[in-house]
């Protein structure tokens, strides 16, 4: 936890349901590489990446895993639209041999951004477990 913590204060992660990074990201106030963008999604690359490709895509209007899954049933077709757009997002960057998909959800998750988001690691093999 304390790890967590402190990545989170390296990131600067706000406090769990206040504004992110991210948020300064959708409203363009800083500046990302985005590589996908609709009306309620965003894919953009990882400022710290952990593979050759590694990039995120993020509800545009809706913060935390927790949040959706005990919130209004639209949330679970948006769940499903940031995977599909994971899968698009990852053919476009060419990932035909395979990538993984993450979602790090709360402190023992070592979440460190509390705005849900999906990583998206590939071009290279990836190893098993994750720490
Ligand atoms: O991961 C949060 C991820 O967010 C981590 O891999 C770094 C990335 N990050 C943080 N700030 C930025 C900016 N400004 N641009 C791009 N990527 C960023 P977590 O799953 O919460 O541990």
């Amino acid at each position: 936890e304390e790890t967590a913590a402190k990545e989170a204060a390296a990131s600067g992660a706000a406090s769990k349901g206040g504004p992110t990074i991210f948020d300064k990201i959708i409203s363009k106030q800083i500046p990302a590489t985005i590589i996908y963008e609709d009306d309620t999604s965003l894919a953009f690359r990882d400022i710290n990446p952990q593979a050759p490709v590694h990039f995120l895509v993020i509800p545009k209007h809706v913060d935390g895993l927790t949040q959706l899954s005990k919130s209004e049933p639209r949330h679970e077709q948006l769940l499903g639209h940031l995977l599909f757009i994971a899968g698009k997002v990852a053919k476009q960057e060419g990932l035909d041999q395979g990538f993984r998909v993450v979602i790090n959800d709360g402190a023992q998750g070592c979440q460190s951004v509390y705005h849900l988001h999906l990583h998206i690691m590939g071009g290279r093999q990836l190893t098993w477990p994750p720490g």
